[in-house]
Order: C-alpha cells, then sequence, then structure tokens
C-alpha cells in the first residue's frame, strides 16, 4: 500500500438536513477504502457565498489516506452522489459538496483537480474550520482577512 498522506477535505451543504448531511459524509469519508477520518471540525452556519439559497454548514476534516488524490476527488463525487447532489448550474444550492484543500505537499493543475483549492484562502467557511484542527495550516492574519463573513459554530 502507499504511504498514507494527510488531507484536508472542505464538507458544504445547504439543503435538506445539512447538519446530518454533513455528519453523515464524515461518517462515509472514514469508511473510503484505505482511508481514515483522524480530525473533525465543528459544524458551523454561514451565509451563501456567491451562491443562493439557505444559509449553509460547512466543516473541514483532516484524513490520512492512501488514495491518489484524483482516486479520492471520485470516491468523493460518488458520496455527492449518494447524497442526491444535482448539478443544475455553477455554485447552485447543494445537498453536500466535498472539496480537497490539501493533499500532503501535492501541487496539482489539471483539468479535473486544482489543490490547493484556489479559492480557500478567501473563504472564513474554509479557513475558520481549519483553523480549528490544524491551526498551524491557518495563519491569524489570513484569518483576519475573512472576518467580515458569517460564519457561526452551530454544533460539535
Ligand atoms: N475540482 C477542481 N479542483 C477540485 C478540488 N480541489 N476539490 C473540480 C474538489 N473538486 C475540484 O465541482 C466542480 C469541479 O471542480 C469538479 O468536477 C472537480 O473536478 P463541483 O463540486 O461540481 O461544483 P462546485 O462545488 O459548485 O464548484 P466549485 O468550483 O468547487 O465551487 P466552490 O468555489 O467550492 O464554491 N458558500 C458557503 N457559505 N458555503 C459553501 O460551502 N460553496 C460554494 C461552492 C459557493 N458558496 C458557498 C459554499
Ligand atoms: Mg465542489
Amino acid at each position: 500500500m502507499r504511504d498514507a498522506v494527510a488531507a484536508y477535505l472542505a464538507l458544504g451543504a445547504n439543503l435538506g438536513d445539512a447538519q446530518a448531511a454533513v455528519r453523515e459524509a464524515m461518517d462515509a469519508i472514514h469508511a473510503l477504502p484505505a482511508t481514515r477520518v483522524v480530525r473533525r471540525s465543528s459544524l458551523y452556519r454561514t451565509a451563501p457565498m456567491d451562491s443562493s439559497g439557505p444559509d449553509y454548514i460547512n466543516a473541514v476534516v483532516q484524513v490520512d489516506t492512501a488514495l491518489t488524490a484524483p482516486d479520492l476527488l471520485r470516491e468523493l463525487q460518488a458520496l455527492e452522489l449518494r447524497a442526491g447532489r444535482l448539478r443544475p448550474y455553477r455554485n447552485a444550492p447543494r445537498t453536500l459538496d466535498l472539496d480537497i484543500l490539501l493533499f500532503g505537499e501535492a501541487r496539482i493543475f489539471s483539468d479535473a483537480l486544482t489543490i490547493p483549492h484556489p479559492r480557500m484562502v478567501s473563504r472564513a467557511f474554509v479557513l475558520v474550520p481549519l483553523r480549528e484542527i490544524a491551526p498551524q495550516l491557518v495563519d491569524a492574519s489570513l484569518l483576519r482577512s475573512v472576518a467580515g463573513q458569517d460564519c457561526q459554530p452551530v454544533a460539535r
């Protein structure tokens, strides 16, 4: 088996029972092949950004995985589909969105995958939960730059 890599994943949902969807997704990620969740952030209620519909529930998890980044993305997309994800248009409200933020030290710029996630540094709904579980990855000045965005913890 390949050596495990530490990766960080963003979870988001704003349709249906979003809290349940995010919690179930954490468990489903833990059950993926060669993958385990080692840290889970709290759940946060966040205002839609460049999107519409109800408030989002967002969270971040750290995983150890022996999957490749493209294989991990395929597995995450299968979980999105299982949760009823439709893609009627870009940034549409969604039952579940799973993005790869960081994958070890990897830098990936392919059609299907950009890592680090290009928009993570401008979004409180990513940086606040990421800082909760990996403070070494989010410095205080970066966090201050998104302080105006609404992002409130709702549950552990
Ligand atoms: N893709 C490329 N890189 C990655 C990556 N690192 N992780 C590709 C995951 N996917 C990646 O994704 C579109 C394509 O991105 C995929 O086919 C994959 O090959 P998608 O999940 O179908 O669509 P999306 O999530 O709507 O697109 P995108 O561009 O990831 O959206 P964003 O920028 O992540 O924004 N507001 C709040 N409050 N909370 C949210 O969670 N989310 C979005 C989505 C907008 N506003 C939000 C939230
Ligand atoms: Mg996505």
